[in-house]
């Protein structure tokens, strides 16, 4: 699972970036101060409990496990996580973010960074777009003394959505033009199959799949009915197709960035296909560090934090730390978790599973608990969740037994949210 940032430069893309994966990346108040794409792993909190908290209720009700203790720094958690944490039984699952150079009006014809830009975002699932929601820089990430009205905040935020839209829909299209015409005429004898297959032969290096190229194909024939002689269709239809197929392979979300400094109901009016989230990148930033740094006590996502250390503390960290707990309080988040939570589990409907070897005591071979838990896309079936585990136990799948019910499974079986899984293979 990748989601790609994107935006115009200076927006807090790479302070998005770093408060997300704590990775240390260059981050400043001028446009273009980020050029090679920094790549990293954020951890969201899956939605449900891990399933080591049931796993620890039956080892207390069978007397092998003393009650949770008041010291206990991981909070009742027993599993044993190859990757990411457990406190609480809020699991941490990795979803990879990636933090590009800041995209300017004319891209897809180079301009910027241009393309090469553009193809550092192939493969993503989907795209975050961090705009400044407090119009403190043009369209070029130039900073702007005046803040304006609010109509005219509004309209620059719109602007910015806009303008990314058309760009990444131009990029598109430029894939397309290229050897257009001749190209759909070859396959012209396959008719709705061939194009399909060109189209996604023409966008496998952006990540493009048959089920996502069909459904936008599918969305661009509501628009245009006239699939005779493709070949001739001129640019705007064109256009318009790129434009479904973006949709499809790069759907956009917002991340209303430095909302700290911005009017309030300034995105009332401001129109986008995906979702909108208030955030404040800088906040999150400064809370994790702390937190890392383990002055404060603060839960990724959290409306609230403690400070857990006062005593090295100097009057203006806390004076900082109390103006941030004031807003934090006010705004229920700093944003940031929320919306990667909201777009891996409800936009991009994705859930976590958890395979294991030992279907009773849920271990692996080594005997950690629960190790795994993978990010899986909603309807995946027990044997391409084998591959995802490994290909041999792909390749040798004979059965699944559900941890819970014991239940045999088959290779059809489609997991659920949560599920705790062993699968057998030759
Ligand atoms: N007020 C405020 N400022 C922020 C916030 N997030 C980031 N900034 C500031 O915005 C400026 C740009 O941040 P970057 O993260 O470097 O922006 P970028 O989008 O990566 O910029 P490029 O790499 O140049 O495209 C810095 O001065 C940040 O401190 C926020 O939530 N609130
Ligand atoms: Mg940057």
């Amino acid at each position: 699972m990748k989601i790609g940032l994107v935006g115009k430069p200076n927006v807090g893309k790479s302070t998005f970036f770093s408060s997300a994966t704590l990775a240390k990346v260059d981050i400043a108040n001028y446009p273009f101060c980020t050029i090679e794409p920094n790549v990293g792993v954020a951890f969201v909190a899956a939605r449900l409990d891990c399933p080591c908290k049931e796993l620890r209720q039956k080892l207390e009700a069978d007397g092998r496990l003393e009650p949770i203790s008041e010291e206990d720094p991981r909070k009742g958690s027993i599993c044993q996580p190859r990757t990411g944490t457990c406190v609480g039984f809020k699991r941490l699952v990795p979803c990879y973010l990636v933090d590009v150079a800041g995209l300017v009006p004319g891209a897809s014809e180079g301009r910027g960074r241009g393309n090469a830009f553009l193809a550092d975002l192939s493969n993503c699932d989907a795209l975050i777009q961090v705009v400044d929601a407090a119009a403190s820089t043009d369209i070029e990430g130039n900073p702007i003394s005046s803040k304006g009205t609010i109509a005219e905040a509004s309209n620059s935020i719109q602007e910015e959505i806009d303008f990314l839209e058309l760009e990444l829909d131009n990029w598109i299209l430029g894939l397309l033009e290229d050897s257009w015409a001749r190209g759909v005429r070859r396959v012209q004898s396959e008719g709705e199959k061939g194009i399909l297959n060109f189209l996604h032969d023409k966008l496998t290096g952006i990540g493009s799949s048959i089920t996502l190229v069909t459904k936008g194909f599918e969305q661009f024939k509501v628009q245009h009915s006239d699939s005779t002689s493709p070949w001739d269709w001129d640019r705007n239809v064109l256009q318009l197709l790129a434009q479904n197929l973006r949709k499809e392979l790069f759907p956009i979300h917002i991340a209303a960035n430095k909302s700290d400094m911005s009017i309030s109901g300034v995105l009332k009016s401001v129109n986008t296909n995906g979702i909108i989230v208030p955030c404040m990148a800088d906040m999150e930033l400064a809370l994790r560090r702390a937190s890392s740094a383990g002055m404060i006590d603060y839960q990724i996502g959290s409306d609230k934090f403690t400070i857990s250390d006062d005593s090295n503390l100097n009057s203006q960290q806390l004076e900082a730390l109390g103006k941030m707990s004031e807003k934090l309080a006010s705004v229920g988040s700093t944003g940031v978790a929320d919306i990667i939570d909201k777009v891996l589990f409800d936009q991009l409907n994705h859930i976590v599973v958890y395979p294991v070897q030992d279907e009773s005591q849920w271990t692996d071979g080594d005997g950690k608990v629960l190790p795994d838990a993978f990010v899986v896309p909603q309807g995946i079936t027990a044997k391409p969740l084998a591959y995802k585990v490994h290909s041999d136990l792909g390749d040798g799948f004979i059965k699944g037994v559900d941890g819970r019910t014991r239940r045999t499974v088959g290779a059809d079986y489609e997991l659920n949210n949560g599920d705790v899984l062993k699968i057998h293979s030759k």
